[in-house]
């Protein structure tokens, strides 16, 4: 089964990116398979290395929006691109609008090593 940490990376880590076009979600969202069973309604990739996300684990703790004390946030901004589904996408055609972004993110960390498992927010 897939871990957590890997969850993380493949609906959120995309180093090499983006590839400068409007149709990076469309073709993002459905490669990293969040497009199965129904369109995940918004989704957020991160354009830097992954030792420096995994970095952000390491910063003080904050409070989730669930309430547990496990989410960090970046100290430095990070590029980051948004994807939100379209009002009119329709399963099985998911279609996104694409944000590109600068901002600090959020993400909860858990386990041994104590790594990512999910994206909370950008700020
Ligand atoms: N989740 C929320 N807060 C968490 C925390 N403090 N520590 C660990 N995990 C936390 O997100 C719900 C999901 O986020 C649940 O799986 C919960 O365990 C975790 P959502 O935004 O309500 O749903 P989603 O559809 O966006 O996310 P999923 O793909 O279901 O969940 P993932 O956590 O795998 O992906 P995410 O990083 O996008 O949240």
């Amino acid at each position: 089964k897939e871990s957590r940490a890997k969850k993380f990376q493949r609906q959120h880590m995309d180093p090499d990116g983006p590839s400068n076009n409007s149709n990076y979600c469309n073709q993002m969202m459905r490669r990293r398979n969040m497009t199965e069973g129904r369109c995940k309604p918004v989704n957020t990739f991160i354009h830097e290395p992954l030792v420096d996300v995994q970095a952000i684990c390491l910063q003080g703790n904050i409070t989730c929006k669930n309430g547990q004390p496990n989410c960090h946030k970046s100290s430095s901004s990070m590029k980051i691109t948004d994807c939100r589904v379209t009002s009119g996408s329709k399963y099985p055609n998911c279609d996104y609008r694409t944000s590109q972004k600068e901002r600090h993110i959020i993400v909860a960390c858990e386990g041994n090593p104590y790594v990512p498992v999910h994206f909370d927010a950008s700020v």
